[in-house]
């Protein structure tokens, strides 16, 4: 076994170039000239090839490190080895052929023939510049169409030699006429790539041109607008072919611009699947890719999809099972759907269960039966409840919030407006009770009954539904021992009501029959914490068990 450095080969005077990918790992076995790793500068991205044969035992960079000249990237075992030796790094040429005189492997912008003038813009042809030598380098990337409106360093064309992909840039601004070659076309120094129209307003230009528009006594027209055609960019149809799960020491093939598109795009790489020669990423792919990425995420918050990256779930034929029926769903079903998604997915819920002594509270509510027939207002449990959550709202007023996460702000809301969810034919309706703090409890009971009317006769007004700081859901009159409530979005609590039953509570001497009412208070722990939840639902407990606090 003989151990060999592999070193960064000269970079034809660059001082530092960034590892943007790492194509082997440890215990590869490599032949010579096999590339080790991508570099990329401005604009080229250039392999490293292994210098010999042989098995990598050791990787000294990471993705990201910059290297210069005489590095040692990777260690291997060279037995066998046929190739050269670190001394002679094949990458040599290739790097020097492709860099300019700063060392960057940059092609020189094309040297531009003028073709003709008309009005304020004239015609060029832009030509492959000089390529060090190269010959017949091929076209893996056309980047620009007819009809694009493109700056100055505009990447034309990406082509490829055999370990170096490069940018062709614009030497111009303006706009493309004509698009001379096309992917796998094999390009030289002087082959024309394009025609464009370019403003002819650059003194230098007009230097070399001859007449001006301003000598020729014309003003210079502006550059027509990008949008003067509507863009041509093909629909590309999101496909779940571009998904393809990462593989172990996967390699990612793909030219400078594409790269750079991607990483402006966030796309990871090794997630899409290339449609090039040797599945080379061209610019559409990671394109199809982000769009399909997009369209997943919009059908989650319509409702279809889960909008969180988990797939949705599949239906089977349920026909093949027996009968069925198909309906629409109703328009509130839909939007409720959608809520409650919204909020089970962006929502860390967490539920706080406790059991309120309201055995006193029953007994005084009973006691107003009389008075509630003479006011034609029922009195139900509910009022004493919305008036204690006011009282717990305005104590604790962690709860009286909604979270801006987009500019890192808490709305603190200096108003107590509590929403009641009730159960209708349609479906689930939440009208707002508006400054229930400062309401008595036969408004309270005579505004819910009227708003659950309104509910289920389906003439509620939106402004009635709107505005709500917290709610309450009672299922007290159904039944059910507790139940996890989800939160009503952008509020950060909900409380659940189940049915008050009697219990067997010790007093501190004996076991004493109180009417219990569960109470299961939801909350989005990233506005509350669990101690506050455990305070809040101790004092509704509190406040129900004696009403007369309510009045303090
Ligand atoms: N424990 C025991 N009995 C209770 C109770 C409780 N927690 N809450 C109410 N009751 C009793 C009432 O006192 C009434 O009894 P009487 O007829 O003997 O007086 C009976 O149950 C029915 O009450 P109600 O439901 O008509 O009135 P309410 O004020 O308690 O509730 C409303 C009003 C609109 C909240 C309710 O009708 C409703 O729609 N609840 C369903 C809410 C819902 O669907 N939530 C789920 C949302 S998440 O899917």
């Amino acid at each position: 076994m003989s151990e060999q450095e592999i070193k960064v080969p000269d970079l034809g005077g660059a001082d530092e170039v960034e590892i943007i990918e790492i194509l082997v790992s440890v215990g590869d076995s490599v032949e010579a000239e096999d590339s080790i790793l991508t570099v990329e500068t401005d604009k080229a991205s250039v392999d490293l090839p292994s210098p010999g044969a042989g098995k990598i035992t050791k990787l000294s960079v990471k993705v990201g490190d910059k290297v210069k000249e005489g590095d040692v990237v990777a260690m291997m075992d060279a037995g066998g080895a046929s190739g050269g030796t670190d001394d002679e790094p094949e990458a040599k040429a290739e790097s020097e052929s492709s860099a300019d005189s700063d060392g960057k492997p940059e092609p020189e912008k094309p040297k531009p023939e003028p073709k003709k003038k008309s009005g304020g813009s004239r015609t060029e042809t832009v030509l492959v510049p000089p390529l060090d030598g190269m010959e017949d380098v091929p076209v893996i990337e056309v980047n620009i169409s007819e009809g694009d409106t493109i700056e100055v360093d505009a990447s034309l064309v990406t082509v490829e030699s055999d370990k170096a992909s490069m940018d062709i840039p614009s030497p111009y601004a303006g706009k493309v006429v004509k698009v001379l070659v096309s992917e796998g076309d094999k390009l030289s120094e002087g082959d024309k790539l394009l025609e464009m129209t370019v403003a002819d307003d650059s003194d230098e230009d007009d230097d070399d041109q001859g007449e001006t528009a301003a000598d020729s006594g014309q003003e210079a027209k502006p550059e027509p607008e990008a949008d003067d055609k509507p863009s041509k960019e093909p629909e590309a149809q999101p496909q779940s072919s571009t998904y393809e799960p990462p593989s172990p020491g996967s390699r990612v093939h793909a030219g400078p611009a594409v790269r750079k598109l991607a990483r402006e795009l966030g796309a990871d790489m090794t997630r899409i699947k290339g449609s090039g020669p040797k599945s080379r990423i061209l610019k559409d792919d990671v394109n199809d890719y982000v769009k399909s990425q997009l369209q997943q995420t919009q059908q989650g918050s319509s409702g279809a999809g889960t909008g969180s990256g988990i797939p949705g779930v599949k239906l089977p034929d349920f026909s093949q099972f027996g009968d069925i029926e198909r309906e629409p769903m109703s328009r509130m079903m839909a939007v409720t759907a959608s809520n409650m998604q919204r909020s089970w997915l962006n929502v860390p819920h967490v539920t706080q269960f406790e059991d309120a002594d309201i055995s006193d509270m029953e007994a005084f509510r009973k006691s107003q039966k009389a008075a509630g027939e003479k006011r034609g207002v029922k009195m139900t449990p509910l009022p004493f409840i919305l008036k204690a959550c006011a009282t717990a709202l305005a104590e604790l007023p962690q709860f009286n919030v909604s979270l801006d996460l987009e500019r890192k702000e808490v709305v603190r809301k200096q108003y107590i407006h509590i929403g009641i969810a009730v159960d209708t034919p349609n479906g689930l309706m939440v009208p707002v009770i508006r400054d229930v703090d400062q309401k008595g409890l036969w408004e309270l009971a005579a505004e819910s009954a009227e708003l659950a009317q309104k509910a289920r006769d389906r003439k509620l007004k939106p402004a009635e539904m709107q505005g709500a700081c917290f709610t309450i859901t009672s299922l007290g009159g159904i039944g059910g021992t507790a139940f996890t409530p989800i939160v009503n979005t952008p509020e950060v609590a909900i409380l659940g009501v189940s049915r008050a039953a009697m219990k067997p509570v010790w007093d501190g001497s004996e076991f004493q029959p109180r009417l219990m009412l569960p109470l299961s208070l939801s909350y989005d722990h990233r506005a509350v914490n669990g101690a506050d939840a455990a305070r809040f639902t101790s004092l509704l407990g509190e406040l129900l068990g004696d009403i007369r606090s309510l009045l303090l």
